[in-house]
């Protein structure tokens, strides 16, 4: 029997939206929450104060108001590992924290928005890095685990998604969003390196617990992809693109799917003289502990002009031997993002080919600009279009086969982005605050809000 494509989103397809912990919740050293790396990053003038971020902490009933109106079927978060341990691996909960979790996810049951939760999103708590040098420890590994088991005793009964780590590829190649330090490029890669190997394991050890201890839940890694083209379609230029995109894009699924390092990370590591610490038990780890979908970051398309140099790998943001290509037969924002719908259509097939059938959320997708208020609207027209045209791309791609179940643009609301500020908004709905002043952290209905409501109700219909 020949199957039979759909033709449209499916009557159960999760629309949602998408924010982080330390990017919205504010309220940083409130509620016995610990310090973590993020409000650290935060306090060097490149970031901005996270003690208060967007405050959604103290407007909690009212935001999760807006996404009932706005029609939301999911909403994706993360749960601040340091609000639960202040510490990462404290005898005890911390109950404050505990019960503001509590309040969100009964809020969301209550109007029918499935939670999308992620674990570890850019946020690791300060005492852990500064106990044993954070995820460059095999301790790291343990903490983590209690604290998924812990997440999944006191929230399991309410949560069916369950997000393990957020870009980890970015925190691989840029040590220093883990509060990692060193004192030359060589040992932070090794750091890096080994930090990454720590990171895979627990989360294998994490999808085990998690099938173990809630079977009806779903577990999956949420990873960084964009979708990478050469410049010149030399071959010598289209191998380099791949591996690029092997190294930075598809590790972390490889890893999550097939339960071992991949090939290309093993040359890699071997190529760089980087000697990963390892134990025996560690490939059985790797076998039994598979994720069961994949959570997709995709924003844009980014074209590499590639040099000889061996071995693309970022190092503090910075990619080396590659450098990116502004194009001008795509539309670029200011902060060199572009917009190409097309893009996420052909990233959702690769991706389909190399993991047949794999169910795939797509955990953030959006559009940065400088949203101005005037007269109580935003009118942020080039988001909209963004939203239109992605969303048609996305349709076209489940048209195509692949097996997409749920859309979570990035972000729900106005947040602190993580490079700049309040200068760069993604939100569908704009709050009044500036990188100075928090001013009354009014929040206020963007046209990319009402669009995409009308988007909900259109396709709900199906
Ligand atoms: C992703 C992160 C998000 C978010 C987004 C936009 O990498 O998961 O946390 O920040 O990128 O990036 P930025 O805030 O730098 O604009």
């Amino acid at each position: 029997m020949i199957r039979t494509l759909p033709t449209d989103f499916p009557s159960d397809f999760l629309w949602g939206a998408s924010t982080s912990a330390f990017q919205v919740e504010g309220a940083a050293h409130e509620a016995g929450k610990g310090v973590t790396v993020a409000d650290l990053r935060s306090q060097k003038s490149k970031y901005l104060d996270t003690s208060v971020s967007v405050d959604h902490y103290h407007h909690l009933e009212a935001d999760v108001a807006l996404m009932k109106e706005l029609g939301l079927k999911s909403y994706r978060f993360s749960i601040s590992w340091a609000r639960i341990f202040p510490h990462g691996n404290d005898q005890q909960v911390n109950q404050a924290g505990v019960d503001f979790y509590n309040r969100l996810l009964d809020l969301l049951v209550q109007n029918q928005i499935e939670p999308i939760v992620t674990m570890f999103h850019f946020d690791l708590p300060q005492s852990l890095v500064e106990q044993y040098n954070g995820w460059a420890s095999r301790q790291c590994v343990a903490d983590f685990y209690h604290y998924a088991k812990t997440l999944f005793e006191l929230f399991g009964d309410r949560v069916k998604y369950w997000l393990t780590i957020n870009e980890q590829s970015l925190l691989a190649n840029v040590p220093a969003m883990n509060g990692l330090q060193a004192s030359d490029t060589r040992e932070m890669r090794q750091l890096g390196e080994q930090s990454n190997y720590h990171m895979f394991l627990a989360q294998a050890k994490v999808y085990n617990l998690c099938h173990q201890m809630l079977p009806q839940a779903k577990i999956g890694p949420a990873v960084s992809y964009m979708t990478t083209l050469p410049y010149d379609h030399t071959s010598s230029d289209v191998l380099k693109s791949k591996q690029l995109e092997d190294l930075i894009g598809y590790i972390d699924m490889d890893v999550a799917v097939r339960g071992q390092l991949p090939s290309y990370y093993l040359r890699y590591l071997q190529d760089s003289q980087i000697q990963l610490v390892t134990q025996p038990e560690d490939e059985a780890i790797f076998q039994t502990g598979r994720a069961d979908f994949l959570g997709l970051n995709w924003y844009s398309t980014s074209i590499f002009r590639l040099n000889q140099q061996a071995n693309p790998k970022m190092l503090d943001g910075v990619i080396s031997g590659v450098e990116k290509v502004r194009d001008d037969r795509i539309i670029n924002s200011q902060w060199d993002f572009s917009c190409d719908p097309k893009g996420l259509r052909y990233a959702l097939q690769k991706v389909n080919d190399r993991f047949p059938n794999i169910p795939i959320i797509i955990t953030e997708c959006g559009w940065p600009d400088a949203d101005i208020l005037e007269d109580g609207q935003v009118h942020d027209s080039q988001r909209v279009d963004y939203l239109n045209d992605h969303i048609y791309q996305l349709r076209e791609a489940i048209r195509d086969g692949v097996n997409v179940i749920s859309f979570n643009p990035w972000s729900f609301l106005d947040l602190i982005s993580v490079n700049d500020g309040m200068n760069k908004r993604y939100g569908l709905v704009f709050v009044d605050r500036d990188n100075q002043s928090t001013k009354a952290q009014k929040r206020y209905k963007k046209d990319s809000y009402l669009f995409y409501q009308k988007t909900i109700v259109n396709h709900a219909k199906n």
